[in-house]
């Protein structure tokens, strides 16, 4: 334990409050930032730890997304840029719960589990979004890393993409991009002002795009990146932090669970505009039309825009590769018809979670996946990048399959394959837009979603509710499932399902139906099940 002693003296200045349990949940640790401190310092050392076990740069991005502005939390990134393997998720709980007298002995154990050598160098790489706690937070990390021994790089104000990809770059010695956010700026821009090349003559109002910064990281960056963008990107930023609040009343999840658009933004009849997530990696579009009626393409539209966009392409190119589409259990029922029925892609379902969605996406050629909360990305297997670069130099390929073919290789540029990314996949829906001559509007009407509704419930402890199916039925609590099979019945085109949250101390319902009041309905007589039947808090649903 000697090896130690700095990280016992260190941990003195974050230490645990007695009995306090936190779970790694969806996407990480989320709480009341109050909460935190001790998670951060000990997230540093496991960060640390896994540094020298993978040999590798680690990334710690200090976060809760699409939490209130109290909230804070931590997101650990693996080498590749991916969410941390799920087998260390274990060792994030033990390590967060040890009580300050045992936190040695747990740090211990995870060195022997994972036969770590602790001779190794260790790097890891931190970032932190715009919450006022986010600072001494951020330095907790920092503590703990050093106090291991570990050399950091603190990325300051970044979104939580932005350092997935800073952790890609260094993990692949710059082929990837160069680990910088100018760099990052850069290859995205580069790739975005060649694909649209390809849609010449668009008017200004066609450029235009109303963004709402949901008060966070993502507006800031926003505003750093318009230069690059060289005007092919006409953005108005809205919500950019001068004034309100982090995520209240605006942001991706407001606007995607609300149904409506959010406050602090001024929409024209038909105008194209989007919205950010409070740490930047999820978006949502939208548009209101001239009767004022509102208009939302979520992830799954966005899902739908980019499958189409490509395996046009690949048919162009003359390329066999296979692409799947990955969604869970909250895709819009019409999404997963349409791309099964009409596009014939293989469509497959996950839990909740990029982590999910990512690893069912490396399973295929292409595996484009987005939750419908409009968190999602595009994976290309290497095979597929090395087909797609062969036939970019083929000499004997024809214009179509050149045109096709470059299409691709900057459309790869353009993503962030290491996670969802609002500014990269505003990037990339803009491109496949303005090549494919479509607006808001077109891109809307390529299916009609059926009407649904989210809700979410106070329950004493969400854990009783257990789910499987990706999440479709709950096992426990007992009745729960059957109560819900036998309120969907009496509606049409109806579907429900209930999952405890991974964020936030809630139980979400979701349901759909034929129309909008049988969704309404569906949702509150669900939520009034689970309140009844999971030992629900406070007052009844009501809605
Ligand atoms: C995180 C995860 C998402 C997930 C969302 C909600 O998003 O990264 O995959 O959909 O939480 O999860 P839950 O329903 O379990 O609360 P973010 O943007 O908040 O990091």
């Amino acid at each position: 334990m000697a090896q130690f002693e700095g990280v016992f003296q260190k941990s003195k200045l974050h230490p645990k409050p007695g009995g306090l349990m936190l779970q790694y949940g969806t996407a990480g640790f989320r709480a009341q930032a109050k909460h935190l401190d001790h998670i951060m310092f000990r997230m540093g050392l496991l960060a640390t730890l896994r540094s020298k076990k993978t040999k590798s740069t680690i990334g710690v991005m200090v976060t809760a997304s699409h939490n209130p502005e109290e909230d804070n939390g931590v997101k650990l990134i693996d080498p590749m840029g991916e969410m941390v393997a799920a087998s260390w998720e274990d060792h994030a709980t033990q390590l967060a719960n040890a009580e300050q007298e045992s936190l040695l002995t747990e740090l211990e154990n995870i060195i022997e589990k994972e036969t770590i050598d602790m001779n190794e160098p260790a790097s890891v790489y931190i970032g932190k979004d715009t919450r006022p706690s986010s600072g001494s937070l951020s330095q907790a990390v920092v503590d703990g890393v050093s106090s291991l021994g570990g050399k950091f790089h603190d990325y300051g104000l970044v979104t939580t993409p932005q350092l997935h990809y800073m952790v890609c770059c260094r993990n692949t010695n710059g082929c990837y991009g160069s680990a910088t956010v100018e760099g990052y700026y850069q290859k995205l821009s580069h790739a975005f002002l060649q694909l649209t090349q390809n849609a010449p003559n668009r008017t200004d109002d066609q450029k235009r795009l109303v963004v709402d910064g949901a008060n966070g990281i993502g507006a800031l960056k926003m505003r750093e990146m318009e230069a690059f963008l060289r005007s092919e990107l006409q953005v108005v930023l809205s919500n950019d932090g001068s004034r309100g609040k982090l995520n209240h009343l605006c942001g991706a999840d407001h606007v995607k669970v609300q149904q409506k658009p959010p406050e602090g933004l001024t929409m024209g009849a038909g105008e194209r505009c989007c919205s950010f997530d409070g740490d930047a990696d999820r978006i949502v579009y939208y548009y209101t039309d001239s009767d004022g009626r509102f208009h939302l393409q979520d992830g799954d539209k966005i899902g739908t825009l980019i499958s189409t966009y490509l395996k046009e392409l690949l048919t162009q190119a003359g390329l066999d590769l296979q692409i799947a589409v990955v969604q869970t259990a909250y895709a819009n029922g019409s999404s997963t018809r349409y791309l099964e029925d009409v596009m014939k892609v293989t469509v497959c379902c996950t839990k909740t979670g990029v982590k999910h969605l990512h690893h069912a996406a490396q399973q295929y050629d292409i595996g484009v996946y987005f939750e419908a909360n409009g968190h999602g990305t595009v994976l290309f297997s290497k095979a597929a990048q090395k087909q797609i670069l062969e036939l970019v130099k083929d000499p004997n390929a024809n214009d179509e399959k050149k045109r096709a073919v470059k299409l691709l290789d900057n459309t790869i540029n353009l993503i962030n394959q290491t996670v969802g990314d609002a500014i990269s996949d505003m990037l990339v829906i803009e491109a496949v837009l303005a090549i494919r001559g479509m607006s808001v509007q077109d891109w809307d009407a390529i299916y009609t979603d059926l009407p649904n509704r989210q809700f979410k419930v106070k329950v004493s402890d969400r854990c009783v509710i257990d789910t499987t199916d990706a999440e479709r039925r709950a096992v426990t609590p007992v009745g729960l499932q059957e109560a819900i099979d036998s309120l969907v019945k009496k509606y049409k085109q109806a579907r429900a399902f209930v999952r405890p949250s991974g964020t936030e101390d809630v139980v979400r319902v979701y349901a759909e139906a034929d129309t909008q009041k049988g969704a309404d309905s569906l949702a509150h007589e669900v939520s009034l099940a689970v309140y009844r039947l999971a030992g629900g808090v406070g007052d009844e649903p009501n809605w």
